[in-house]
Order: C-alpha cells, then structure tokens, then sequence
C-alpha cells in the first residue's frame, strides 16, 4: 500500500507556485494523478500561524476529494490539529522516536535519510517509507545536502527490499526512471508539478511515465 502511494509524490508550500494560486496547483496535481501530497510549508513568505492551519485544512479537504493521503512537513503540531494522514520530517527535525510517540501508529511517519545508520535508526521506530536524496541538483531546498544520485537508494534497496523507498531532488518525468531502477517505489517531486506551465499535463504525463516503467496502473 505505501509503496503504490509513493509512486508520485507531491510536494508543496504556498511559495513553491509562483503567480500561480497554490490550491489550483494543488487541485490540478490531484486530478492529474498524483498519488500522494506533502505540505511543506517554508522558506521566505511561508504562512504561519493560523494562516498556515488554514490553508493545511483546504489543502486536507482537496486530497480528500481525491483519496490521496495527505502528509505534514516538520510541524507535528500541525498535523495533530488538522487531523492529517502522516508527517514526514529530516534528520533536523524532532527526533522520530519522539514523533511516532506523538502520533501514534495509525499516522504515517516518513524520514529523510541520507546513511544507513539514518535507515536503521528509522526503522528502529517503524517509518512508513524513508525519502532518500537529493539524487539530482535542486533549487527547491535551501540547505540541500550534496547531490547524491542513486547508488545510496539501490544499497538500501537490496538490503531491505521490503522498505519503501521515496527518491527526492531535481526528478523530472524525463530523468526519473534511473531512481525506480535503484530500487524507489516513487519519486517525490516539487517543481516538475508546481513550477510547471500546466500542473495538470506535468502530473498527468508523469503518472503516465512511472505507470509504464512499474507495468501496472
Ligand atoms: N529534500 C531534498 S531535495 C528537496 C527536498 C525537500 C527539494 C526537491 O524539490 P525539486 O524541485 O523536486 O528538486
Ligand atoms: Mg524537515
């Protein structure tokens, strides 16, 4: 089940859209197959606040509409109080042990990993899948960690092939297909969706792309 959700997995902040209206962008992924959607609320003009729970609640409502789960960057919080169906957070974040205790096992946990001591440790609290990067250059993150392609991710793979992996950084749906053949189950991508001309075409397209590489719909 969690592998087929990471299969196009969404990400994105009110500032990741441009002049577009970050709903919209939203609305257009879903309909154009996105399989999972991550609230990452940051950086320069980020809402906070009441805003911010605001604008997590319409975000909530619109992947409710499409089924698809709806995950909460960093803010435990945040997630609690909106009701969300996960929280995915870094090695800066509070520390996993910590949150799977605030949100129960009925939430998914997702970690950033980038070793596989950061593996073993999220697995010593049972993380749903572990993101894994950045594979290409980014301009998404401020504080990405170096480019790391994917020999990490088809390490990880082989060692625990039951364990869903998520490939993040600059993955297009022309430059994804390396990241599946590592061992990811699916690609987590910012700007190929939300900075795209048409949201709608660039996941529709994408879906396409993974959905004939992995054989199945
Ligand atoms: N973590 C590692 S790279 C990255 C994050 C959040 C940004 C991914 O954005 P993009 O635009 O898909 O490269
Ligand atoms: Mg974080």
């Amino acid at each position: 089940m969690i592998k087929k959700m990471l299969r196009l997995y969404f990400i994105m902040g009110s500032t990741n859209t441009g002049t577009a209206d970050p709903l919209d962008v939203l609305e257009a992924a879903l309909r154009g197959g996105v399989t999972c959607f991550q609230l990452r609320e940051k950086g320069p003009g980020a809402l906070s606040g009441n805003e911010k729970q605001k604008f997590a609640e319409a975000c909530k409502k619109l992947c409710g509409l499409y089924n698809v789960p709806f995950i909460v960057n960093d803010d435990v919080d945040l997630a609690i109080a909106v009701d969300a169906d996960g929280v995915h957070i870094g090695q800066d974040d509070e520390h996993a042990k910590v949150v799977r205790e605030q949100i129960g096992t009925h939430k998914i946990l997702g970690v950033s990993t980038h070793t596989e001591n950061e593996v073993k440790e999220a697995l010593v609290v049972s993380a749903d899948y572990i993101g894994m990067g950045p594979v290409y250059a980014t301009s998404s993150k401020a504080d990405a960690k170096p480019v790391a392609g994917t020999d990490m991710i088809r390490t990880i793979a082989n060692a625990y092939p039951d364990l869903p992996i998520v490939g993040i950084g600059g993955i297009t749906s022309t430059n994804f297909t390396p990241v599946i053949e590592a061992g990811a189950a699916g690609v987590s991508v910012i700007s190929a969706i939300a900075a795209a001309g048409n949201p709608f075409v660039a996941a529709c397209d994408f879906k396409k792309a993974i959905d004939s590489i992995l054989n199945e719909e």
